[in-house]
């Protein structure tokens, strides 16, 4: 909190458990202090407290201020509130089905609507056969019912209990590795990751090893300036799986925690990439480090040709977790539920925008609330 001599009233806009506060620390100049704190939002956010305006008076009298600057660290996202179109999608389905009685048109409808998500046809004939038998049977009878015997087939599909991120290596680099193809979101997600780690208090390096185009190490090293990660680059054109190895090499050096390490992806020549990565994994096994991520990174609106994309990614490189990007412009959300039933590879993080603060952990039971609620 700010203090001096000419300082009566210092505001500051500061965090609790509940959200945000304004705090008004009123000092007279009789030298008695009051504090008053008021919420002004249910957010609950890491933001340190920020003095935002100091006030000068002359008596001992409440100022209210005239404007509160809200600190641009925000909040994580919701997916509620970020995956709007795949939520709509659903929302309007359920709208017109609630309005009838159960019909052909109904399955019609629901089947539609989980193909144009991008769940893909084997999966919604499993998750809609069983629910026409049970309305044969008459065990099921309102629209509501079905809806609600959808939602629970939906949620067992999301039944892979770990999706944490793993970051067990004590004493030697945890190298987490970054693959997928061009444009889907690598780059912005280890920014992410590491504006989020270091904030933890953990050290990161990050390594170029996209080394197809100049720009694509420039890109990552604005965010290792940001996030105050250390940064380890090759000569353009040169072989990624140096460039991770030596990333890990100076990591270990230093006594960094965590390598993050980016590839390339692009698409000309896929056997060639896929061969180039296969190369950067074995290398990267060589250094002084525990990869202890592969994480495949999908962007939502491409929908089942992520599917097809993971599918080569996965038989090429260990894949351990999925990153799905963009879920924020895509009504393809359904691809959550493709990607772990056909693969069995868990979706662990979630793109929700462009910002460093737009990735969060994936909570399938947020996320099916999110499409059902
Ligand atoms: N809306 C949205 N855009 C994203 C997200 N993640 C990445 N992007 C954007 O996608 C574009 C490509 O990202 P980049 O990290 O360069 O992809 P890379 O080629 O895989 O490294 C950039 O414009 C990013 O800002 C996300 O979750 N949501
Ligand atoms: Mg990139």
């Amino acid at each position: 909190m700010l203090a001096s001599a000419t300082t009566n009233i210092a505001i500051a806009l500061g965090t609790s458990g509940a959200g945000i506060a304004i705090l008004v620390v009123i000092r007279s100049r009789r030298n008695r202090t009051r504090v008053v704190t008021k919420p002004v939002k249910e957010t609950v956010t890491d933001a340190a407290p920020v003095v935002v305006a100091e006030v000068v008076v002359a008596e001992e009298e409440v100022i209210v201020p005239a404007a509160v600057v809200v600190p641009e660290v925000a909040a994580a996202p919701s997916v509620r509130e970020k995956a709007g179109r795949t939520r709509s999608l659903f929302a309007s389905a359920f709208q017109s089905i609630r309005g009838r009685g159960i019909d052909s048109a109904t399955w019609d409808e629901l089947e539609e609507t989980l193909l144009l998500a991008d769940i893909g046809i084997g999966l919604a004939t499993r998750l809609l056969d069983p629910l026409r038998a049970a309305v044969k049977e008459g065990s099921l009878r309102s629209p509501d019912e079905v809806i609600s015997a959808l939602r629970d087939g939906m949620t067992a599909q999301l039944a892979t209990s770990d999706r944490s991120l793993h970051l067990d290596a004590v004493g030697t680099p945890n190298v987490w590795l970054f693959v997928g193809v061009n444009g889907v979101g690598k780059t912005t997600t280890i920014g992410k990751i590491a504006t989020a780690q270091t904030a933890q208090g953990t050290t990161v390096l990050m390594a170029a090893g996209d080394t197809f185009r100049a720009a694509a190490a420039e890109q990552l090293q604005v965010w290792a300036e940001r996030s105050g990660s250390a940064f380890v680059r090759g000569a353009e054109g040169g072989d990624p799986a140096s460039v991770i190895f030596d990333g890990i090499q100076s990591a270990a050096a230093k006594g960094i925690q965590l390598v993050l390490g980016d590839t390339a992806g692009r698409l000309q020549n896929k056997s060639n990439l896929m061969e180039e990565l296969k190369k950067v994994r074995r290398v990267a096994d060589k250094a002084e480090g525990v990869v202890n991520e592969v994480l495949l990174v999908i962007d939502a609106t491409t929908g089942q040709n992520g599917l097809a994309q993971a599918r080569e990614f996965a038989a090429a490189t260990d894949v351990t977790g999925i990153v799905l990007t963009k879920l924020d412009g895509s009504a393809k959300g359904g691809i959550v539920f493709a990607i772990e039933t056909e693969l069995g590879i868990p979706v662990k993080l979630v793109g929700l925008g462009e910002t460093a603060v737009d990735l969060i952990a994936f909570d399938p039971s947020e996320f099916v609330s999110a499409l059902f609620e």
